[in-house]
């Protein structure tokens, strides 16, 4: 091996509500993303299994999400620019908010730490709170820790189950 120093890891979230005129519904847009991650200098090191999810926020349509962990020496602002390039090519327009979406492409942690700046925050804002990030994450990375709260991501999944008590008193199941 001529380079021992191991590459940063980065975990990315990918999600769709929304068909692909050629890659079809956004299971298989998740799959087409996944393949179009890999590159030259992106490494596809796992990926979680593609789940449906209900909609957070005002779109009704469902989601595909999944979470890929991937290997790469990119530094936080060129890897968002590599997503936000990928989520362009896959036909994304920008705009409204949470609208309906091809193609969403989130970083969620890095093996780097903590990142801030005006265009960028890692970890994400929101892993905490969103069980279709936290429970895809949980497949392949339960042990990273959060660096600012210093809980395993098996930690975050668990305590969000437990922060819902209304909602499963509501569920039929
Ligand atoms: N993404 C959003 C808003 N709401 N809901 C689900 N279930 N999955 C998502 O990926 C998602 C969402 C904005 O990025
Ligand atoms: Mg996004
Ligand atoms: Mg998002």
């Amino acid at each position: 091996m001529s380079n021992a120093t191991p590459l940063p890891l980065y975990a990315i979230s990918l999600g769709s509500n929304r068909r692909h005129v050629r890659f079809g519904d956004p299971r298989q847009v998740l799959m087409a993303a996944l393949a179009a991650l890999e590159s030259d200098d992106i490494e596809a090191v796992d990926a979680s299994p593609i789940i449906a999810s209900a909609p957070l926020g005002p779109s009704r349509r469902r989601y595909a999400n999944a979470v890929a962990l991937v290997a790469s020496p990119l530094s936080p602002p060129e890897m968002l620019e590599r997503l936000q390039a990928i989520e362009a090519a896959f036909g994304r327009r920008t705009g409204q908010r949470w609208s309906a979406r091809t193609l969403d492409l989130d970083i969620l942690l890095w093996s780097g730490g903590a990142w801030s700046d005006a265009a960028l925050n890692i970890p994400h804002p929101a892993l905490t709170t969103r069980d279709f990030v936290l429970g895809p994450l949980r497949a392949i990375a339960p042990d990273w820790r959060h660096p600012l709260n210093s809980h395993t991501v098996r930690q975050m999944a668990a305590r969000l189950v437990r922060a819902k008590p209304v909602d499963r008193a509501a569920s039929p199941h």
